[in-house]
């Protein structure tokens, strides 16, 4: 059973991923608006992959004899200057979502629920590459700069980098 704690930040926690979500799901939509195709494609495939860590909370606090709460979403940005400014979005989105597991993971600590300490090892270890992905990223934007060329090749490869990522 989980404690009420446990429970509202559980509950919290689904909010933050479904959040994340929608904001990579209006990063895609704008992506594929610019002709972006590989860019878009990443983007679909990580707000589905949020979307499946927001169900694996939903069903974990059901699971535990808890009840999910399925929340209402903010409306994320529109649009964006440049894909660079997407993925420096996604980059500090993904820093704040490490803070709010590392709560989840005190908490947990805090009230001695070691199954759910347990179950949230995994949202740590997918931060850490979801947050070195996105530097990679950062970091090869950085050398394109202004080129409308390695933007091209940039995403073309993209594809193929998370192509990877997901297998
Ligand atoms: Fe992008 O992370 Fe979920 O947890």
């Amino acid at each position: 059973m989980l404690t009420k704690k446990i429970q509202d930040a559980l509950n919290e926690q689904i909010l933050t991923e479904a959040q994340s979500s929608q904001f990579y799901l209006s990063m895609a939509s704008w992506a594929e608006t610019e002709g972006l195709n590989g860019v878009a494609r990443f983007l679909y495939q990580h707000s589905d992959e949020e979307r499946m860590h927001m169900l694996k909370l939903v069903r974990f606090v059901n699971e535990r004899g808890g009840k999910a709460v399925i929340p209402e979403l903010k409306q994320p940005p529109k649009k964006w200057e440049s894909v660079q400014s997407v993925f420096k979005a996604l980059l500090d989105h993904e820093t704040n979502v490490t803070a709010e597991i590392n709560n989840v993971v005190e908490i947990c600590l805090d009230e001695k629920d070691y199954t759910t300490h347990n179950f949230m090892q995994w949202y740590v270890s997918e931060q850490i590459e979801e947050e070195a992905l996105a530097r990679t990223i950062l970091d090869k934007l950085s050398l394109i700069g202004n080129d409308k060329g390695g933007l091209y090749l940039f995403d073309r490869d993209l594809e193929s980098l998370h192509g990877q990522e997901s297998e």
